[in-house]
């Protein structure tokens, strides 16, 4: 019935089915509910005909509605892990209901959760992935692509990589708990576009975006000199599976000219072992608006094609563990552009003007590049580039020297999908879906052979319009060896008018589309928090969450069991010379201790451990006047530090709403005047 429901797009069709679901729905006793009320869910219920009438709703928006539509008490589907962008966070939405399901913060503090506040662990996380060398813990990030780690080129539901475009970073969430467990700043390089997982998630990978003098030993060097003394680079993270980090002594690094090194995609299969990264800014333009030069956009917009970077990364690591081939720089071993040029580690690809979008299909024999500035789509083939590489077709050099393959020995198809081509995604059945910011629409196009026959090979099948401006596009397991299908979603950048106005700020718009039939069919329009850049969309099954800490006093940042955990009863304060330690318990609906005597000056650490074990039973660490509220969840010890500086009665309470005693669940931190 409900495959049935997905797949019809007729209106009649969808009327005739709806009937029958109708007639599912009446109560018991047969009857079939009072026609005019159909709001007051109290009064006897309406027939859906009636509802659907009453509520002003087209056939298709009927349709719509039940297969978005999840009932109370059971789960969606498919859960979304959706960026945050400059908010710093990501958010979860079940599909296809698109409830909000959480939030997790990274790179900014967060009340609610206790990130990033105050001396605590997770303040500790921040200050670890911030610049250091005399430049502030930063607390805000632009998270754009979170990447869910891989096993074999599949989700594992184990980590969740995600990027800072705007200090260069790395954050890992861990799936167990969906909190951060760390933030890695990547040596020399001032930002990022993402982290993209190998296919078992050994390393992590990164393109830095802003080219900069990393090399200088101070990290400084005039404008004027952009061209002999800024570069990109490309990271290659080791990642630890056991702690959620980056290891980076096993890491290296790859410099690349000063182009503005976009976004980038890992091959597999065919192109297992190669890494494709996008590039603007060819032209080398610095802007300068105030300084009679061209503007960024238009400097960078002269050449009529880029570079598409093609690089043996699998080589490149090879010889990152030859000594004589690399420089440690700031902590990390760097391959020098002169290296990777002699070694034949990097070739490029022209690409159609300022591109931004580059993926791979599923099997990884096409890579998918959109141009913003061309009205195409350029697929290149794996194996012809192969080609071109080993048999030298070259049409010339760039001016550091490195090799531009001939455009035409690696191109397989041009698809004229429309304006502003950003992102592909791809199905389980040989399609791929193109967003396009100008036109704001998802184009559907098939993939050549294998995934179908020459003669049904790079053709535009469907359209759909979305509002407004999309950026990115997802669907279930896209950047997958197999995808699920069945759903997309666009990630708007504009809503304009799908809202009642709130105020000249509006949010964005996740608009959640059908992809299981030959049409594409919008469902439903859902607000999100800051920039949604990238998803991924995975099995509801894969997420397998602890409910409760696995042993009781852990310690959420390392993973084990807290050094300073304490049991019910063994409670205690102790002073040490000006440093008075709390270790106390938490539990429905007291604190032990609940009265902490200091003195004016004394530095005080609480250690908290909540001692339940229900499911759901978190309490709150709340301290007046202070930059402190830890959430204590079930099993967690958590920990945070204050000095007291000034005399006064700071009353501390739990913020969780945990029991009937919850109002009573209160304390004292007394502090005496010296
Ligand atoms: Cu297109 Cu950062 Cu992936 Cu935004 S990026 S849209
Ligand atoms: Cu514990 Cu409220």
């Amino acid at each position: 019935m409900k495959n049935h429901l997905c797949r019809a797009s007729h209106a009649a069709a969808c009327l005739a089915l709806i009937s029958i679901a109708a007639s599912a729905c009446e109560q018991p006793d047969g009857k079939s509910g009072n026609p005019t009320s159909t709001a007051a869910t109290a009064a006897a219920p309406a027939s859906i005909d009636d509802i659907i009438k009453a509520r002003n709703l087209t056939p298709d928006e009927a349709m719509a509605a039940l297969k978005v539509f999840v009932p109370p008490g059971k789960y969606d589907e498919f859960i979304m892990f959706t960026s945050g962008g400059h908010r710093g966070s990501v958010m979860m939405y079940g599909i296809p209901s698109m409830r909000l399901l959480k939030e997790i913060p990274v790179f900014s503090p967060d009340s609610w959760q206790g990130w990033g506040q105050g001396e605590t662990e997770s303040q500790h996380i921040l200050e670890d992935g911030s610049w250091g060398k005399g430049t502030p813990t930063l607390t805000w990030g632009d998270l754009h692509h979170p990447q869910l780690s891989l096993t074999n080129g599949k989700y594992d539901g184990e980590w969740i990589a995600v990027s800072d475009k705007s200090a260069g970073r790395v954050g890992i969430i861990s799936l167990k708990d969906l909190k951060t467990k760390s933030i890695f700043k990547t040596p020399n390089m001032t930002s990022d576009h993402h982290a993209l997982w190998t296919d078992d998630s050994e390393y992590l990978i990164q393109s830095a975006y802003f080219p900069a003098p990393f090399r200088e030993a101070n990290g400084y060097a005039g404008i004027e000199e952009y061209a002999a003394k800024y570069r990109g680079v490309a990271s290659f993270l080791k990642f630890d599976r056991k702690t959620g980090r980056v290891v980076p002594a096993e890491s290296f690094q790859m410099e690349l000219p000063p182009y503005f090194q976009d976004m980038s995609i890992l091959g597999r299969g065919p192109s297992e072992g190669l890494l494709f990264i996008n590039s603007i800014n060819t032209e080398l333009s610095t802007g300068g608006t105030l300084e009679k030069k061209p503007a960024m956009e238009v400097g960078a917009s002269q050449k009529e094609m880029d570079y598409l970077h093609v690089i043996n990364w699998k080589k490149a690591l090879e010889l990152s563990r030859d000594k004589a081939k690399v420089t440690a720089v700031n902590g990390i071993n760097v391959i020098s552009l002169q290296t990777a040029k002699d070694d034949g580690l990097i070739h490029f690809v022209p690409e159609s003007k300022s591109p931004h979008g580059v993926d791979l299909v599923p099997g990884g024999e096409y890579v998918v590049v959109s141009g913003k500035l061309d009205p195409h789509v350029s697929v290149y083939s794996v194996a012809k580039i192969k080609k071109a590489i080993s048999d030298k077709t070259f049409e010339g050099k760039d001016e550091h020297g490195i090799p531009i393959l001939k455009y035409d020995a690696c191109i397989e198809a041009h698809i004229p999908t429309g304006l502003g081509p950003l992102h592909s995604v791809f199905d389980a059945d040989g399609n791929g879906y193109t967003s396009h910011f100008l036109d704001s629409t998802v184009v559907k196009w098939t993939i050549g052979p294998p995934y179908n026959t020459p003669d049904k090979a790079w053709k535009v099948t469907d359209k759909v319009s979305v509002h407004y401006n999309i950026g990115h596009l997802q669907a279930p397991g896209s950047n997958t060896k197999k995808p699920w299908g069945k759903y997309l979603v666009a990630l708007n950048k504009w809503s304009v008018d799908r809202y009642p106005a709130m105020g000249p700020l509006h949010p964005q718009n996740l608009q959640l589309i059908d992809i299981s039939g030959p049409k594409m069919v919008l469902l439903s329009d859902t607000p999100t928090l800051g920039e949604p850049h990238n998803s991924m969309i995975m099995p509801v099954e894969l997420l397998q969450a602890w409910t409760t800490y696995p042993e009781t006093g852990w310690n959420a940042a390392k993973m084990a069991k807290s050094e300073v955990a304490t049991a019910q009863g063994k409670e205690s304060i102790v002073r040490e010379g000006n440093t008075v330690t709390v270790h106390g318990t938490v539990m429905r609906s007291h604190f032990t201790p609940d009265i902490v005597r200091v003195k004016q000056g004394d530095k005080v650490i609480f250690h908290w451990t909540n001692v339940e074990s229900a499911r759901d039973a978190t309490h709150g660490f709340g301290l007046h006047g202070y930059n402190v509220n830890l959430s204590v969840d079930p099993g967690a010890t958590e920990s945070a530090e204050v000095v007291v500086t000034q005399p006064g009665v700071y009353p501390f309470y739990c913020t969780e709403f945990c029991s009937a005693l919850h109002m009573e669940m209160t304390g004292w931190l007394l502090v005496e005047p010296q």
